[in-house]
């Protein structure tokens, strides 16, 4: 199934941390990265915090979708996060955004993810793979939710 993952941090070395997230997904068993969309520099949505740095990353996976979110639980404690303040700073933040056109709505396991259609920071990458994919449950294409956003806080980083 592919699988479509939001990374973003916004504390210490923030491309390491995205790097290091990348490097996990990879090796999770019964899955590969198949493709990463650009990386952008993004104003923070929530309290006042640090930028973020977020991308989009397109796994082909064999594990299931609560499978997969609890290995990627683990990988963002692996890599340091605390979870304090709710959308507060995090060093590494991984958000099961879309697992193929599942749609889940369960204590724990929510896909699409809730916030995917208000989000630029995750829209803006998300367009960048699937320029004409479709919101399973809105039935929109990501493309039309996005254009409706304010998509301004939104950069492409440029090294
Ligand atoms: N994540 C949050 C809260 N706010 N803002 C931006 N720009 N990017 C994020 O990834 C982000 C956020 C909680 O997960
Ligand atoms: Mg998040
Ligand atoms: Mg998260």
């Amino acid at each position: 199934m592919k699988a479509y993952v939001g990374l973003g941090s916004n504390l210490g070395d923030r491309a390491a941390y995205l790097l290091a997230g990348l490097s996990a997904l990879s090796r999770l068993p019964e899955t590969r990265l198949l493709r990463l969309s650009p990386v952008y520099e993004t104003d923070p949505v929530g309290p006042p915090q640090p930028l973020y740095l977020n991308l989009v990353a397109e796994l082909e996976t064999g594990l299931p979708p609560r499978l997969l979110l609890s290995e990627m639980l683990r990988i963002e404690e692996r890599l340091g996060r605390e979870r304090k303040e709710r959308f507060g700073p995090r060093t590494l933040d991984l958000d099961l955004l879309l697992y193929g056109d599942l749609v889940v709505e369960e204590e724990g396991l929510r896909v699409p993810h809730p916030r995917l259609h208000q989000r630029a920071f995750v829209l803006v990458p998300l367009v960048d793979l699937l320029p004409t994919g479709r919101h399973p449950l809105l039935g929109r294409t990501f493309a039309e939710l996005l254009a409706s956003l304010d998509s301004r806080g939104v950069r492409p980083l440029v090294l």
